[in-house]
């Protein structure tokens, strides 16, 4: 789809503007080598169930070209690490992307430099060939049974994943109770907490389980891990290899997620991310594009309470994407995504955290948002380019995609119609 001579021709023609940008900024920030060997080495998983078109119950309008095999599904994703190496990593979604052959999988993933993150189980929707429905939920359920059958799902999701050299378990549950008087709260909790132990013990000793929490949506009532609080319980009761994973979209309205993140950095139990943005509810959009001042934020929170534990930020949270895309092309909106990632991690990086902790204890309050908002007010994105120049990348993703028509070339061959198994 895409060669090494049409990513340097397209560098070649933007790189004198490139080289005037990043001389400039390079020249008035501290240190912006240490920012590019931090973004170099900061991958962000792509998740296998957004790469077609979503939708809502209101409709769906696919935009063709989509990949209808997780082989196309690992081409796709090929493609987005060739344009901002960045994207190294594929966060599958099981039964949507089952790798019917692993050791294939495994090849195909490593031409194209692609490691597994975490695996995701799916106890939130009846497959053709169950017994027992999930309609009334899955671990919390009354009945032992359709508790048991979800605790199964997940061990065989563990198998896949090590099949391919994944390490951790991403278990999110649409588990709760649309009207009150449904649910006992306490049984509910209690049997989840159960059925979250028995996957616990099967998990091999170098995994992870990483509990995700949400407000409200498919239930609308209650929701069994329905805030950081309850997902903190839960991976504090099952044990070290437990933590909490941050759905960004999974929060009620004003809530102050940089606060939760530092909070759980300093409990030594934040697994991951799933990085989106939204508006209103679990909007699932592109990433940074509603509220981006909080994405730094948050990263500024991430950068300082890592560093505070003495994390690599590279490799000790799972960083991974999970939007819906409805109307964008799902590889443009993923690219998007990632620029904003990066550009909100290399902005924190840029804050004066030592300025930052004396005006802290000076309580000198203008001050401190003075030193916050010149890194977020510093245009790097120079830096991210020049970070991508020197891995052999893009220096614009997005427009060397449109450039070389990309979405008319996969639906030239794989036609309009074809859709994506996900979301
Ligand atoms: C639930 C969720 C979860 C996934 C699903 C695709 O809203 O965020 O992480 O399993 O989206
Ligand atoms: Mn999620």
């Amino acid at each position: 789809m895409l060669n090494k001579s049409q990513i340097d021709a397209h560098n070649e023609k933007g790189l004198a503007k490139h080289k005037k940008g990043f001389d400039y900024v390079s020249g008035i920030i501290p240190d912006a080598e240490g920012i590019i060997k931090k973004l170099t080495d900061f991958q962000v998983a792509i998740p296998s169930w957004a790469l077609g078109s979503g939708g809502t119950r209101f409709g769906r309008f696919s935009g063709g070209g989509e990949p209808s095999t997780l082989e196309e599904k690992m081409e796709d994703i090929g493609l987005l690490h060739q344009l901002n190496r960045s994207s190294g990593a594929v966060s599958l979604h099981i039964p949507w992307d089952i790798p019917t052959d692993a050791k294939a999988i495994k090849s195909l993933a490593a031409d194209f430099d692609l490691k597994f993150d975490a695996m995701n189980s799916n106890t939130f929707q009846d497959q053709k060939d169950q017994k027992l429905s999930y309609k009334f939920g899955s671990m919390q359920h009354v009945d032992k049974g359709v508790r048991q059958q979800a605790v199964d799902h997940n061990i065989e999701v563990i198998k896949y994943g090590q099949e391919l050299g994944s390490n951790s378990l991403t278990v999110w549950l649409a588990d709760g109770s649309s009207f009150p008087g449904q649910l006992n709260f306490r049984n509910a909790f209690n049997n989840t907490l159960e059925s979250l132990q028995s996957i616990y013990s099967a998990l091999p000793d170098d995994w992870k389980i990483f509990v995700e929490y949400k407000a409200f949506e498919p239930n609308f009532y209650s929701t069994t891990v329905g805030d950081w609080g309850q997902s903190l319980l839960y991976a504090n009761k099952l044990g070290e290899k437990a933590y909490t994973l941050v759905d960004l979209g999974h929060h009620l309205p004003n809530a102050n997620i940089e606060q939760i993140v530092s909070l759980l950095l300093n409990e030594r139990k934040l697994g991951g991310f799933h990085f989106n943005d939204s508006k209103y509810g679990d909007d699932d959009l592109t990433v940074g594009s509603i509220k981006p001042y909080q994405l730094f934020l948050i990263f500024k929170e991430l950068v300082e309470g890592m560093d505070a534990r003495g994390l690599n930020h590279a490799t000790d949270l799972g960083w991974m994407i999970d939007a819906s895309h409805n109307i964008k092309d799902p590889l443009e909106d993923l690219l998007q995504s990632v620029e904003a990632i990066n550009l909100a991690y290399a902005q924190a990086l840029l804050v004066d955290s030592k300025a930052l902790n004396e005006a802290q204890l000076n309580n000198d309050v203008a001050g401190a948002q003075e030193i916050l908002q010149d890194a977020y007010r510093t245009d790097l994105r120079p830096v991210l380019a020049e970070a991508r120049l020197r891995e052999g990348a893009a220096l614009s993703p997005l427009g060397l995609f449109r450039e070389q028509k990309i979405r008319q070339q996969l639906i030239g061959k794989r036609g309009e119609k074809t859709v994506a198994t996900g979301l």
